[in-house]
């Protein structure tokens, strides 16, 4: 009798119209239908992008968001907005400095960790419009990429450490606020993220950052929303941190548009498209004296990145009266000087068919095949893997000759050493059907010295 009852009971349980009704309901939240395919092309395209992290905090010299409430009490972090007054702010000159850089587009921080909005939102007071600054420069640099041909995108951080309903605050997002209400946060960034896209849009790109406990409970409704209001932007993957992983970084792989490996180059990835942010000094705003990479370094890092089939979005921390470091500008200026007559190889390239290693990169485009030879051996040719096709032409880019022979499932490459680029000696090869065709290879073993 007893078992009869406990699985009748149990029975109740499962099939009881209470118990139905109290289960959640199937998501019926659609999955982010992601970008169009032409716009992500599109984005791939450009290859190259300026980052830049700016706000009041330049006056500290001291990080954006995580020296609020470390190496800057709250109270005076959150002053320093009266102070602000970037009078030497010029955007067609920041426009200018990427674009002799070689960059396409450009990412500025419109609000970070520390909730300062550098437009005058009509959703708070913690604006640009409560400094001494009576200027837009979110508008003023929207305008100026649309003037001299750059795109033009916006980073928004998707955690508030100073907003009282965002439930983590300073110091580095650490910290519980009493008054956190994550359903009135979500009004408030979506009803900022709707005024980035009406007023300075159309963005090539939503960069948001840092979700922590905003997960995509309600960050799906929110990339929808971004969706309707412009079908073609493109999103990157920390808008929302996927349920049940509330991450610091959230660099989640599958959220968004494309993956954001974060100063460092990332892997080797034709199908899911990525992106390296990485800073040219190390703090990502503008901090006195710091160490910037050097030529080689800054160059050989975009071309492992565009090897890998990646973008590299390179960043800048102006200064507090507004202007770019001189010599950030000077560095970026002689990028461009390297890149500007081997152009065809960078810009509307795939990654590979020969994966990076320290022997260099490669990219590929048409039934073109880009090598950038970083090394050498001490004697005789370089000896890569055989590229499956026909090799019909060779030369160097910008120009000269190049030996080149396919042998025995080997692709042998010599250049006379006075014509090789100590950056990058760069060949391009003429095959015979679409590059892109040609089946991806590991990296050939580093050369012997
Ligand atoms: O905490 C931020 C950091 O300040 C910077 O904005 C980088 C840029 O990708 N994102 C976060 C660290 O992952």
């Amino acid at each position: 009798m007893r078992t009869v009852v406990a699985l009748a009971v149990l029975l109740s349980v499962f099939f009881s119209p209470l118990s139905v009704a109290d289960e959640p309901a199937p998501s019926a939240e659609p999955a982010d239908p992601g970008a169009p395919p032409e716009a992500i092309a599109h984005w791939k395209d450009l290859r190259f992008g300026m980052f830049i992290h700016w706000g009041p905090v330049a006056l500290t010299g001291h990080e954006i968001g995580w020296s609020r409430g470390r190496q800057t009490p709250v109270d005076k972090y959150d002053a320093l907005h009266k102070e602000f007054n970037p009078t030497e702010f010029d955007a067609d000159e920041w426009v200018q400095i990427a674009k002799a850089a070689g960059m396409k587009y450009l990412v500025i921080t419109s609000k970070h960790h520390d909730g300062f909005c550098i437009w005058p939102s009509e959703h708070t007071e913690y604006d640009i419009a409560a400094t001494p600054f009576q200027r837009d420069p979110l508008k003023e640099l929207a305008e100026a990429c649309r003037k001299h041909g750059l795109e033009f995108g916006a980073y928004y951080s998707v955690c508030d450490w100073r907003h009282p309903a965002f439930p983590k605050g300073s110091p580095g997002g650490r910290t519980d606020k009493p008054t956190a209400d994550l359903d009135a946060y979500d009004q408030y960034l979506q009803g900022q993220v709707k005024e980035l896209i009406t007023n300075y849009g159309p963005l090539l790109v939503m960069w948001f950052d840092v979700p922590q406990v905003y997960t995509q409970k309600h960050g799906l409704s929110m990339v929808r929303m971004l969706r309707k209001l412009q079908p073609n932007i493109v999103i990157n993957n920390r808008a929302y941190a996927e349920a049940g992983r509330t991450s610091h970084f959230n660099a989640q792989r599958m959220v968004g548009d494309f993956s954001t490996p974060e100063q460092r180059i990332g892997g080797f990835d034709r199908q899911r498209p990525w992106e390296t942010c990485m800073t040219i000094c190390r703090q990502w705003a503008w901090k006195p004296d710091d160490t910037m990479k050097p030529l080689d370094q800054c160059l050989q890092t975009l071309l492992h990145t565009i090897g890998g089939d990646g973008n590299l979005l390179f960043n800048v921390g102006p200064m507090p009266d507004g202007r770019i470091e001189p010599r950030q500008a000077e560095r970026l200026k002689a990028m461009g000087e390297w890149i500007r007559p081997r152009a065809e190889a960078i810009y509307g390239t795939r990654g590979g068919p020969i994966k990076p290693g320290k022997w260099g990169a490669a990219t590929c485009k048409g039934n073109h095949v880009y090598l950038f030879v970083m090394d050498w051996p001490d004697n005789g040719p370089l000896t890569l893997p055989a590229l499956g096709g026909d090799v019909t032409a060779a030369r160097l880019l910008p120009k000269g000759e190049v030996d080149v022979e396919t042998k025995d499932g080997r692709l042998m490459l010599d250049v006379a050493p006075q014509r090789r680029d100590p950056i990058a000696t760069v060949i391009e090869l003429t095959v015979d059907g679409p590059a892109i065709d040609i089946p991806v290879v590991d990296p050939p073993a580093p050369p012997s010295h």
